[in-house]
C-alpha cells in the first residue's frame, strides 16, 4: 500500500476520533446560560385590556422546543409561559428577537412574560447560542 495514502487515512481517522470525543463531551446540560443579557420584566401585564393570547413554550432536554412554529396575532398582547426541563442546559434561557424578551427557567419552573408583536412578520425565538430554535408567525 502507498505510504502516503496510509498516512492520509491515519490522519483523517485520528481527526474524526478526536472530533467524536470532543462533541460527545459537550453535554447539553452543561451548556451555560448567558448571564450578561438583562432578564425581562416578568409578570408585568402591559396595558392588557381584554384578552391576551396565551402561548406556552417548553425547552426539552432533547435539545429542542416542544413546538417550532407558533402562530399569533400581531398587535394583540401575548401572555407567554416558558418552562424548561432542568436538563435542557442553555435551553433554560429563551430569547425572542425584536421584543427584548429574555426568560430563564433554571429549575423547571414556569416563568411568564407579557409582550406584543407590533407588526406582522416572523420573529425567531432561541437560546443564547441559537441551538434551540423556533419562530413566531404574527399575522
Ligand atoms: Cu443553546
Amino acid at each position: 500500500m502507498d505510504s502516503k495514502y496510509l498516512f492520509y487515512v491515519v490522519m483523517v481517522g485520528t481527526f474524526l476520533f478526536l472530533g467524536l470525543i470532543f462533541f460527545s463531551s459537550q453535554k447539553l446540560e452543561d451548556m451555560p446560560i448567558d448571564e450578561t443579557i438583562p432578564v425581562s420584566n416578568l409578570s408585568t401585564p402591559q396595558n392588557i385590556s381584554g384578552e391576551a393570547q396565551e402561548v406556552s413554550i417548553r425547552a426539552l432536554k432533547t435539545g429542542r422546543y416542544d413546538k417550532s412554529i407558533i402562530e399569533v396575532k400581531a398587535g394583540v398582547p401575548i401572555k407567554l409561559s416558558f418552562t424548561a426541563d432542568p436538563g435542557a442546559g442553555c435551553g433554560r434561557q429563551l430569547l425572542i428577537d425584536n421584543v427584548g424578551i429574555n426568560l430563564i427557567s433554571r429549575n423547571g419552573e414556569t416563568v411568564v412574560a407579557y409582550f406584543t408583536f407590533p407588526q406582522p412578520g416572523r420573529y425567531n425565538f432561541h437560546c443564547a447560542m441559537n441551538m434551540f430554535r423556533g419562530t413566531f408567525i404574527a399575522n
